[in-house]
């Protein structure tokens, strides 16, 4: 039984059925629930129904139906997204791409890959590994997250300072178009200026141009010493002290992640995890090594050199590092479980970072002073992921003070998870009018019917959006 109010017309789910494998069209209210609502609990709505398409023709065809039918749709990877982007608000065709497994032969000579939306990135990293090579981009949620779903939201991580976020990592392109045609970029050629550069546009657009049906991906040297640092420090202006000692004298460089005495005590309680030092320090920064060198004493002589570590733990195993790693990569996980979160993710000018995070804290204290505010996120990208919990998740007051303080400070409101749902009437505060303007008008010249992933990205009422015909898809 498909949520009241949403059904689609018996041709339109004929239509759907005969497009996708049997029993991949999903109507039912506890079979679609799982594709509903986002890790956070803070979005998502009942979708019409959802399609499961096993390869890019499958995707093609539901999308000219959707598009023939008025169907709106919202593209779903691993669902790991933090902003409302890859679940339905209310009415949408889920249309899931776990099912694209496909996993090319790793080409040596090119380092690429050619990957298929719904691989995830720990499944690209293993099959990476086995090819010698690496990926170079790493975060969190790589169990889960689809590379594809990365491609569309341009996502970061903590690699991101040596190798740059997922558009650095990709070399072409697959997509499916609002009319069902598909732009296919595949080929790897890495210089190749004939004609506009879609695949780049499509890179970051989170599913409202076009469904990304498959990557071509840039593998990376798989060096072979990688070591971590764990650091504790008094606070956030000797985290960058540090941070410039090491871009200066560490060539092997890969990242730089920090968290606070806040987020350590969130993992600890909510993994039972022992505290990597005696002391509680107010600030700590993951550093991330790589080269074929081993980097540890580069490393430990720049940290001496600093002369502001409290407190410093090494390791260069695999399983030593992912103990130090797990304190930060958690930080997600133990704040969800403290309740629903206001989650900002944004970035200022690698300089402003101090400055930002004190007055952040004030900010939100001064708005309520019972809010618990944990920091953390990638001090070389200049990327803080403000969390709150204890406001009333509804009550956007907090979020739109935060925006508003990042465009004070120049930065951006959206630095790797993509501008969803939950920014897109804040998208002014970091693009000009003429900026959003022309989006609205590439979203109408992409998808004149507003079908993908409707009301995500761009603010409401520009030129992109028509008024709603009925979900039911005629
Ligand atoms: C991170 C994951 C999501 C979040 O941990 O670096 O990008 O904001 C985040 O907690
Ligand atoms: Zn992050």
């Amino acid at each position: 039984m498909s949520a009241p109010g949403l059904e689609l017309s018996d041709e339109a789910l004929a239509e759907l059925r005969a497009a996708l494998d049997p029993g991949h069209l999903l109507v039912d209210r506890e079979l679609c629930a799982g594709f509903e609502h986002d890790i956070t609990g803070r979005f998502g709505g009942a979708a019409c129904a959802v399609a499961r398409p096993a390869d890019t023709a499958q995707v093609a065809a539901v999308v000219r139906i959707c598009a023939k039918r008025a169907i709106p749709l919202v593209p779903q990877g691993g669902n790991t997204g933090l902003v409302g982007g890859g679940v339905p608000r209310g009415g949408e065709l889920v249309v899931w791409l776990g099912r694209l497994q496909q996993l090319g032969d790793v080409d040596q000579v090119a380092a690429q890959v050619i990957v298929g939306a719904g691989v995830t990135l720990e499944q690209l990293q293993r099959h990476a590994h086995a090819a010698g090579l690496d990926v170079g981009i790493d975060h969190g949620a790589r169990a889960a997250a689809t590379i594809c779903g990365m491609a569309a939201t341009n996502a970061g991580g903590g690699l991101a300072l040596r190798y740059g976020t997922m558009r650095a990592q990709i070399a072409g392109i697959e997509a499916v178009l609002a009319d069902g045609s598909i732009l296919r970029r595949l080929s790897g050629v890495l210089k190749d200026n004939a004609g506009y550069d879609l695949p780049a546009l499509l890179i970051g657009s989170e599913g409202t141009l076009a469904v990304i049906t498959a990557v071509a991906v840039r593998l990376v040297p798989a060096h072979r010493h990688r070591v971590t640092a764990l650091v504790g420090l008094a606070g956030m202006e000797d985290a960058l002290a540090l941070f410039a000692t090491l871009r200066q004298r560490v060539g092997s460089l890969v990242g730089t992640d920090f968290f606070d005495a806040c987020g350590l005590a969130r993992v600890r309680d909510h993994r039972g995890l022992r505290a990597p030092f005696e002391r509680a320090w107010p600030v700590y920064l993951v550093i991330e090594c790589a080269a074929d060198v081993d980097p540890t004493e580069e490393l430990a002589g720049a940290v001496e050199e600093s002369g502001i570590a409290l407190d410093v733990a090494f390791a260069d195993d695999s399983q030593g590092r992912a103990k130090l790693w797990a304190y930060r990569e958690l930080q997600n996980e133990s704040v969800a479980a403290g309740g629903v979160p206001h989650k900002l993710d944004v970035s200022v000018r690698i300089p402003d970072v101090p400055r930002f995070a004190a007055e952040v804290r004030d900010l939100i204290a001064a708005f309520d002073a019972t809010a618990e505010v944990i920091l953390y996120g990638h001090l070389g990208d200049g990327n803080v992921h403000v969390n709150v919990l204890g406001p009333d998740p509804d009550d956007a007051r907090v979020d739109v003070a935060v925006l508003e303080l990042v465009a004070r400070y120049g930065g951006s409101i959206s630095a790797e998870h993509g501008v969803g749902i939950a920014k897109r009437e804040h998208l002014h505060l970091s693009r000009s009018r003429a900026e959003i303007d022309a989006m609205q008008r590439l979203k109408h010249a992409l998808d004149p019917g507003d079908i993908l992933n409707p009301g995500c990205v761009l603010p409401a009422g520009g030129s992109a959006t028509r008024p709603r015909q009925s979900a039911t898809g005629g």
